[in-house]
């Protein structure tokens, strides 16, 4: 079975643990299947710091799906230590809002080295899970430049953009966001291998990741909705939002931002159906136990969405695929 996953990090992340899973993989690390698990992951999080280029959800995913992340924090590696960091603070460089911890910063020396070498991110990340070895393919949605900017109004009262990381970890989503722009999206093209995965998948799934910054950046390098829209694979949508909130991070704040309510139905109906409207991907969509959501052209099923552990991640996986009409 070829399943695609669109991704952002620490929710798709625990979501590809638990696809690894249900297929007879091991959760973290390499293992031989007859399936083929591919990631279609977010890179609009991707940012320049103190000269190093991070690409958080492509390494929350490898790191995840490697065996290396720090399971509380959900990015950086475990049994970090942050010499580095407190040396650059010891400096005033800016920015010291960000954490860099000592082994992270080998993975950004590496990447940012190759970057400069020329080769394109999708090489740089292939080089990277030769190390980590993830057990499923990752993809960066492109090998362009998109970077997720938000436009805010500072305390001072002045209107400006700036990088969703400042935004995210400086201010922790409290300014209010007038807009979320992918800045580069336009000029895109699909990264290498991701429209084929796309249009060959016996199923293409949406992780239960940010709506917004995660699925929503993905969905906007030009191909990648059309993509999903024609390909012969039945679509499946798996709901961030559990009683009205995220289950971690401000994907409320953001669905805010866009106009949109954070509930498991205003998603589905965000993301839309398939078949009856001229944009929408889902063709099923599925929300927490006891939750009832009206998604029109979108066959909605409510089953237990708590990552808890692989084994309830991958009862979920089970479901969505049996909403694609595929049993594992
Ligand atoms: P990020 O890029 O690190 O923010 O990670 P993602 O965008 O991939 O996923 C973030 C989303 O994961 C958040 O909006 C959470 O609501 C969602 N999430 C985290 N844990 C769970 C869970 O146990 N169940 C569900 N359904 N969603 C979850
Ligand atoms: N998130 C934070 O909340 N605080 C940080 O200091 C931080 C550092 C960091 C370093 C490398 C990296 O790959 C990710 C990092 N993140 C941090 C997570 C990052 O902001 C993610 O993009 C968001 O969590 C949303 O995906
Ligand atoms: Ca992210």
């Amino acid at each position: 079975m070829k399943v695609v996953v669109v991704v952002g990090g620490v929710g798709g992340a625990r979501f590809l643990l638990g696809v690894k899973t249900l297929l007879g993989l091991p959760a973290v690390g390499p293992g031989e299947s007859e399936h083929e698990i591919t990631a279609v992951v977010n890179t609009g999080d991707d940012v320049w710091m103190h000269g190093l280029r991070i690409c958080p959800d492509l390494d929350t995913c490898m790191y995840t799906l490697g065996g290396g992340i720090d399971t509380d924090r959900g990015w950086g590696q475990k049994g970090e230590t942050w010499v580095v960091k407190e040396q650059l603070a010891a400096y005033g460089a800016d920015p010291d809002w960000f954490g860099l911890g000592d082994k992270d910063i080998a993975t950004h020396l590496v990447r940012t080295r190759m970057l400069r070498a020329g080769y394109p991110l999708s090489a740089v990340t292939e080089a990277l899970c030769d190390r980590w070895q993830p057990g499923v393919r990752l993809l960066p949605m492109t090998d362009d430049r998109v970077e997720t900017h938000v436009v805010v109004d500072t305390p001072e009262g002045e209107r400006k953009a700036i990088h969703f990381q400042e935004w995210w970890v400086r201010y922790q989503a409290k300014l209010a966001a007038q807009s979320i722009v992918p800045v580069g999206a336009e000029e895109a093209e699909p990264g290498p291998g991701v429209l084929d995965a796309i249009s060959e998948a016996d199923v293409v799934l949406f992780a239960p990741s940010n709506p917004v910054v995660s699925v929503g950046t993905v969905l906007s390098v030009p191909g990648l909705r059309d993509a999903v829209r024609k390909t012969d694979a039945m679509v499946v949508g798996v709901s961030p939002i559990i009683g009205g909130k995220p289950l971690r991070g401000m994907a409320d704040a953001c669905l805010t931002a866009i106009g949109v309510e954070t509930s498991s139905q205003a998603v589905g109906q965000y993301y839309g159906s398939r078949q009856c409207s001229d944009n929408g991907v889902l063709d099923a969509w599925l929300v927490h136990t006891g939750e009832a959501a009206d998604v029109p052209g979108v066959a909605v099923r409510a089953v237990p969405l708590l990552m808890s552990d692989v084994d309830a991640t991958a009862e979920m996986v089970r479901a969505a695929l049996e909403m694609a009409g595929l049993d594992a």
